[in-house]
């Protein structure tokens, strides 16, 4: 099909794009990798395209006091080849799973963040970070935590006249380790189920905190405090995952899987990545 008529602009200053978006008839057009097959559709119909590539402001990513910060115009390859992205480990972990090499040439970050499909590895890994989301709109600017800007599948709290402005990872601490895998039916496709996880120890090699997000299994990511999981059932996780695995799997089931099949994939996955993150963060701790 054919996209329904629509206006394009591309604005040079952030003002001049929250000048396009008041009154909710526009669209924010980052990569257009989600954007433009909405379009062709016609699942959308806005009546301007407001591309942000030209925001000087939006176009930049590199470590900050808080973390590593990623402005919102900014490609998913771009961050793959920055070396200064290596300070956040989970990133360089998830990024070759997004889709495909040519759609990261593309896609942004935080467009994949906006558009908050719940088998989406950013959003987990964002979620798993505990990163924050920048935003900007009629109000002003605004911050939040990942968690509470992803609220539902392709939702979020962003209004029709916001634009995320930026999202920024914390940066690895000492004694922390990481985890990530999924299953889909290719490489480049969206996950059949995925999870994340992150584990710091202590200096006596125990555990002092661990998360947990899965993907790809409910209406979003949806990230657990794991600490007293893995701190007690640390010999054999796969009972307790599993367990997990029955009150967090959500998914009704669909062509490409069952429920069933999904919380099994999840149970399994997130035993091993929790493991291995456990013995990444130890053996970190014992180099530093
Ligand atoms: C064939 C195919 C396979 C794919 N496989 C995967 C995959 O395996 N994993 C995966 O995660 N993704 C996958 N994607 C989607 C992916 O390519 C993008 O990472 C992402 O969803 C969109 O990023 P974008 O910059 O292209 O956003 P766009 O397409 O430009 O925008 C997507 C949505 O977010 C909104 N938006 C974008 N930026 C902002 C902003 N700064 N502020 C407010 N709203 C904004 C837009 O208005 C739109 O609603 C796939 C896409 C295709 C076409």
């Amino acid at each position: 099909m054919k996209a329904a008529p629509f206006a394009y602009v591309r604005p040079g200053r952030l003002d001049d794009v929250l000048g396009e978006l008041a009154g909710g008839d526009g669209k924010v057009l980052a990569g257009g990798q989600s954007l433009v097959p909405v379009l062709a559709m016609r699942l959308g119909r806005p009546g301007t395209l407001v591309d942000i590539t030209a925001v000087p402001e939006l176009t930049a990513a590199g470590p900050e006091q808080d973390g590593y910060r990623i402005g919102a115009a900014v490609r998913q390859r771009a961050v793959e080849h920055d070396r200064s992205a290596r300070a956040v480990p989970l990133i360089g972990m998830a990024m070759p799973f997004v889709g495909h090499r040519e759609l990261r040439s593309r896609g942004t970050v935080c467009g994949s963040l906006a558009h908050a499909d719940p088998a989406a590895e950013l959003p987990a890994v964002a979620c798993c970070a505990q990163a924050t989301v920048e935003l900007a709109g009629p109000a002003g600017r605004r911050r939040m935590p990942a968690e509470e800007f992803v609220t539902g599948a392709m939702t979020t709290a962003a209004g029709p006249e916001d634009v995320v402005v930026a999202v920024t990872f914390p940066h690895a601490r000492p004694g922390e380790g990481f985890g990530f895998a999924e299953i889909a039916r290719r490489h480049g496709d969206f996950a059949l189920a995925g999870v994340v996880t992150r584990v710091r120890v202590g200096d006596d090699g125990a555990v002092t905190e661990a998360r947990l997000t899965g993907f790809g299994i409910s209406d979003r990511a949806v990230t657990r405090d794991v600490t007293p999981l893995l701190t007690e059932h640390e010999d054999d996780l796969r009972p307790a995952t599993a367990a997990l695995a029955d009150e967090v799997v959500d998914t009704g089931g669909d062509t490409h899987g069952s429920t069933g099949y999904r919380r099994r994939l999840f149970g399994v996955l997130a035993a091993r990545e929790l493991s291995r993150a456990l013995h990444r963060a130890r053996d970190r701790k014992e180099r530093s």
